[in-house]
């Protein structure tokens, strides 16, 4: 693998899967592959999972690793080509990505949405730039649209806890007070759609992700409908693609409890708020996989370094 900025860039999903869970079982089998080798992890918004689990993966590879908040620690980075630099930004992109370079063999790096500019959101600037700039391979921790390490995470969740062939997997929407990016929920159709379940999302009108991302994926406006005979079920919010970034509804009769999801596995990429997107009664069940969930955030990350440090 020469990089991961989203799913296209895995050569075999199955195998990576396979991969990761292999890893869970012998995490340091590999430790000498990333010896005096060095990720460094940029950060331009909060994270918990991620930081902690990207770096236990690196870690568990015989890595260094380097952690750095670019946004209260960095210079203010200049992204526009042939821009004077006469106001708030202190240093582009082209010097900031070939510097870090020389000092690091993997750049990992999150950058959310504005949600307020969707043509540029959609650009992807800010990992396009360090792509394009960097002399060494960049891993995509969450971007604007695309959280691929979680999209990996969960398909090897689902893995583990399906209990036939085929599972029926839902994606419902669930109400949030804050406006959310679509890189959780984007991912994880596409991963959806690249292993073998039965697949459909549901959310209110008006909450229709990217179609060019849902592609073929059947969406059902009624959520009880659609949680009918669920084995997972799968719950985030996201703000509005159509009105971008907006928040149109916060109808509470969405949020998950036992009731509606009846004896299906519940998941949910953390952090959760509880009794607005699920009920206690549910995050505090055996039905919930979601701690189980980001202990896998390791091992994806683990997978897709290993094959990043073996290329
Ligand atoms: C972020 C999101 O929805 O993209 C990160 C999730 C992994 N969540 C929040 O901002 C609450
Ligand atoms: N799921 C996830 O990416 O969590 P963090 O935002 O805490 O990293």
């Amino acid at each position: 693998m020469k990089q991961y900025i989203d799913l296209e860039d895995i050569n075999n999903v199955d195998q990576l899967i396979q991969q990761a869970i292999q890893l869970k079982s012998d995490p340091f089998a590999h430790k000498q592959l990333g010896k005096n080798k060095s990720i460094g992890m940029l950060f331009f918004n909060s994270s918990l999972r991620t930081r902690l689990s990207t770096q236990k993966a690196a870690q568990n590879l015989g890595m260094n690793i380097m952690v750095m908040n670019l946004n209260s620690e960095g210079w203010g980075l200049e992204f526009e080509d042939g821009s004077v630099m006469n106001a708030g930004t202190a240093e582009h992109i082209k010097e900031a990505a070939a510097v870090i370079s020389q000092y690091v063999d993997v750049i990992a790096l999150r950058a959310f949405p504005s949600l307020t500019d969707k043509v540029k959101d959609e650009e992807e600037q800010i990992i396009r730039s360090f792509q394009k700039y960097a002399s060494v391979p960049v891993v995509n921790m969450e971007s604007a649209t695309a959280h691929p390490l979680q999209a990996l995470t969960d398909a090897i969740t689902i893995q583990e806890f399906k209990q036939k062939e085929r599972p029926k997997v839902v994606l419902t929407w669930a109400p949030h007070p804050r406006a959310l990016p679509h890189a959780v929920p984007n991912s994880f159709a596409k991963m959806m759609q690249m292993i073998d379940v039965d697949f459909c999302i549901t959310h209110p009108e008006g909450y229709e992700l990217n179609p060019k991302i849902t592609g073929n994926t059947p969406i059902v406006y009624n959520q009880n409908e659609a949680l009918k005979d669920a084995d997972f079920v799968y719950a985030k919010n996201w703000s509005s693609y159509q009105d971008y970034g907006q928040i149109k509804s916060t109808d509470e009769s969405w949020m998950l409890t036992l009731d509606k999801i009846k004896a299906a596995k519940f998941m949910h990429c953390l952090p959760v708020r509880r009794n607005m997107i699920v009920a206690d009664e549910i995050l505090d069940s055996d039905q919930s996989l979601v701690i189980q969930q980001a202990n896998n955030r390791t091992y994806a990350a683990q997978a897709v370094l290993k094959e990043i440090l073996e290329d």
